[in-house]
């Protein structure tokens, strides 16, 4: 029997938790993360794409966990670098680099690109459900790298991602703010009506 009171967010990034938390507050279920329930599940984000990624994510914690699962695969696609760090925007500068070292790391290869260095935030959400069905969400915030980091809100990119048409990174604004205008505020808001059916039981489980 498919238990349909609790929403596992299958993500282990504490900003990103912070966030699902904040935007996911209208679904009617209890949002649990992979550590409260003990899972502690490495899952190998080796797809090509966002996509890929979530739908990997998603499906294994809903596996270890029984539980409808939202996963999202999310990163910093920049157009001077080909759209890197893209899917590796978690790995980018090697294992063991922590959030300032990823910032610093990808200043550095833009040195020398004038700006405005274009660049944007994507985020895919999978939701998987007992009975095998996935479905998508997905958002985009578009901005422009800086020369050096500002403000202290937010995690990961958020310093040195301008947005666009804006004096202000990511990190300067609000986290209220960030949740109404960032790639996985997008997402999530296209989420919340799949998840609303799935739990009134009008979905496909
Ligand atoms: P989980 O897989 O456990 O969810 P993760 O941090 O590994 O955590 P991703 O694989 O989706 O998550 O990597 C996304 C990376 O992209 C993240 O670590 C940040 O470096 C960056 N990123 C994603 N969303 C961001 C945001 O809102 N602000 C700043 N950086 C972000």
């Amino acid at each position: 029997m498919i238990e349909k009171s609790r929403l596992l967010i299958a993500t282990t990034n504490p900003g990103k938790q912070r966030e699902y938390r904040a935007l996911l507050r209208d679904v009617p279920a209890e949002i649990v993360f992979p550590d409260e329930l003990g899972i502690m599940l490495e899952v190998e984000e080796d797809g090509a794409t966002f996509r890929e990624n979530a739908v990997k994510k998603a499906r294994a914690l809903m596996r270890a966990s029984g539980l409808i699962s939202l996963a999202d695969d999310s990163g910093l696609e920049v157009d001077a670098l080909g759209g890197e760090p893209g899917v590796r925007s978690a790995r980018y500068a090697g294992p063991g680099a922590d959030d300032p070292k990823r910032r610093a790391f990808l200043l550095g290869k833009l040195l020398g690109v004038p700006a405005p260095r274009r660049a944007r935030f994507v985020c895919v959400i999978a939701i998987a459900a007992p009975d095998g069905a996935v479905e998508y969400a997905e958002g985009e915030c578009r901005g422009e790298i800086t020369f050096g980091e500002r403000g202290t809100n937010g995690f990961g990119y958020d310093p040195i991602f301008q947005l666009e048409g804006r004096a202000v990174t990511m990190a300067e604004i609000p986290p209220g703010e960030k949740n109404e205008l960032s790639h996985r505020a997008r997402a999530a808001r296209a989420a919340v009506p799949i998840l609303r059916d799935l739990y009134s039981g009008r979905g496909k489980t």
